[in-house]
């Protein structure tokens, strides 16, 4: 998979070339690269923002820099025709998905990084202050997929951290990038359910024991005790998850609640 990210603050996005996705991106599985917003800037102070039409506080992000920008990432990607820079018209059957880091997005979930980690190519548009031009969004939305998303109802910065939690929730999901595909089955939320508790050697540790089921050997009631345990938790802690329209990637008619 390609990903290609903007930012005014690449440095931001470094962590994602350690651990599994740095690994991923060594053995070719995935091709991650970062774009400096400020190099689409033409003045002395490499200016990104301005004042937002009809007063208000804060700064807004300026549009022209984010379209030179994201026509560099459509050439990158094989999207479009590369002309100096100039959008030459589209080359793609379809349109790459853009996603748009914004508290006003739609929430992401497991679901959806199972199904952005099917696309072959992702742009990510990191925004700061108070918002980029609205005027970019529409452009945007001739050319890419545009997706606006948020991580949860709270308020970051800016898309950076956003789009770090992302690209390592969909990386993992790419073929080859997690050694054991086993442990992509029975993670939290990949059945819809939160994970069942996990333990290790001491079997008795500081006057706490493992529970008995897990030493015994029979797997048919480790089994059931394990599907007890996340029905339990996810009561406790997530209950709108039990009857919840929340999408789950297998189907919840599967399990006997
Ligand atoms: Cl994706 N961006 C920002 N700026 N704040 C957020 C968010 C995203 N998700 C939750 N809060």
């Amino acid at each position: 998979m390609r990903i290609d990210v903007v930012s005014i603050f690449p440095d931001y996005l470094a962590p994602l070339r350690l651990s599994l996705l740095g690994r991923a991106q060594e053995d070719g599985l995935l091709d991650l690269a970062v774009h400096d917003l400020r190099d689409f800037t033409f003045d002395r102070h490499r200016t990104v923002d301005d004042t937002p039409y009809g007063g208000g506080a804060g700064m807004v992000m300026k549009a022209e820099p984010w379209a030179l920008a994201l026509e560099q990432v459509l050439v990158a990607q094989g999207a479009v025709a590369g002309n100096a820079g100039h959008d030459a018209g589209p080359v793609a059957a379809r349109r790459p998905v853009l996603i748009v880091p914004s508290p006003a997005g739609a929430v992401f979930t497991q679901a959806m990084a199972y199904e952005l980690a099917e696309e072959p190519t992702l742009a990510f548009a990191c925004g700061r202050y108070e918002g980029i031009d609205e005027r970019v969004l529409e452009w945007a939305e001739q050319r890419f997929e545009v997706r606006p998303v948020s991580l949860g109802d709270y308020v970051l910065n800016g898309g950076e951290v956003a789009v770090m939690a992302m690209v390592e929730a969909i990386g993992r999901l790419l073929p080859g990038v997690v050694g054991n595909p086993e442990s992509l089955v029975e993670e939290s939320h990949a059945d819809g359910l939160l994970e069942y508790p996990v333990y290790t050697k001491p079997s008795s540790w500081r006057g706490h024991d493992v529970p008995e089921v897990l030493l015994s050997g029979n797997h048919g009631k480790i089994a059931s005790w394990r599907l007890e345990q996340q029905l339990r938790r996810t009561a406790a802690r997530r209950p709108e998850l039990l009857d919840g329209a929340d999408a789950a990637p297998f189907g919840k008619a599967e399990r006997a609640v």
